[in-house]
């Protein structure tokens, strides 16, 4: 039988990347990363990425290579093919049980945006603004989470490897500023998100220096190719 190889094609800093790199870790499922830098595109990278967005997931099978695109698609086939460590699926079997949840994964990504511009405020008028946007978006997950530790309770699922890159951004951001109380109207939300980046398969899907990197990119630092002036949390850090 032929072996597919999976290569995950990343940039170090990418929320979105991050997702798929939970699931590739959760699942044990054997592969390489290659990373770009967004900031200067490498020309084999325009060509396949119809986006010009990472994650891409280059699958090989007899020489053939399939590019998948999408966080959230990589993670369901990701789901599908694998289970190296017989954890079983991440997507439930209830079809109406399942739509929620790639509903709520959809929603994930408008929590991510916010947070992002968050993140990237220069001045007050940004900072209240986008502060409202991600606050509104935790309130939606905090009237939507049951008990915990995860979003369906007792059981991983493809919610929390696609949350856990946001929640983990904003418990950064948390630190940097707490009076800014980005979680104060939701401790459940908070909860899952410290529940979450404990997992070694979130620890285990970034580089090793992640939350350096992650400040060094507020301060306006984050690529060699960019000079950009530092955001109100950068200048917090420093
Ligand atoms: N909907 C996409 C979003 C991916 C995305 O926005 N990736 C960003 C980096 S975090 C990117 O590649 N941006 C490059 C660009 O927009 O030019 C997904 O879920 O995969």
């Amino acid at each position: 039988m032929s072996k597919r190889t999976h290569t995950l094609v990343s940039f170090d800093l990418c929320p979105f990347v991050q997702r798929s790199a939970i699931t590739l870790q959760h699942k044990g499922l054997a592969h390489e990363t290659r990373y770009i830098d967004l900031f200067d595109k490498p020309e084999w990278f325009l060509a396949i990425s119809p986006f010009g967005k990472v994650p891409l997931l280059l699958v090989e099978e007899d020489g053939e290579q399939t590019v998948l695109f999408e966080s959230a698609v990589i993670n369901e086939y990701l789901d599908e093919v694998s289970d190296e460590a017989g954890l079983g699926r991440l997507h439930p079997s209830d079809p109406l049980t399942r739509g929620l949840h790639r509903a709520w994964i959809e929603y994930g990504s408008a929590l991510l945006m916010a947070g992002y511009q968050l993140s990237m405020a220069k001045d007050d008028e940004a900072l209240q603004t986008h502060l409202a946007a991600t606050r509104t978006a935790l309130a939606r997950f905090e009237a939507g989470l049951g008990d915990g530790p995860f979003f369906a309770d007792k059981t991983l699922s493809l919610i929390d490897t696609a949350l856990a890159p946001a929640l983990q951004r904003l418990l950064w951001l948390e630190a940097l500023w707490p009076e800014l109380g980005i979680f104060s109207d939701t401790p459940k939300v908070h909860a899952w998100g410290k529940h979450l980046v404990g997992l070694a398969a979130v620890k285990k899907s970034t580089v090793p220096d992640i939350h350096d990197r992650f400040v060094a990119y507020l301060q306006g630092k984050g690529s060699p190719t960019r000079d950009v002036a530092p955001s109100l949390f950068g200048q917090r850090a420093g």
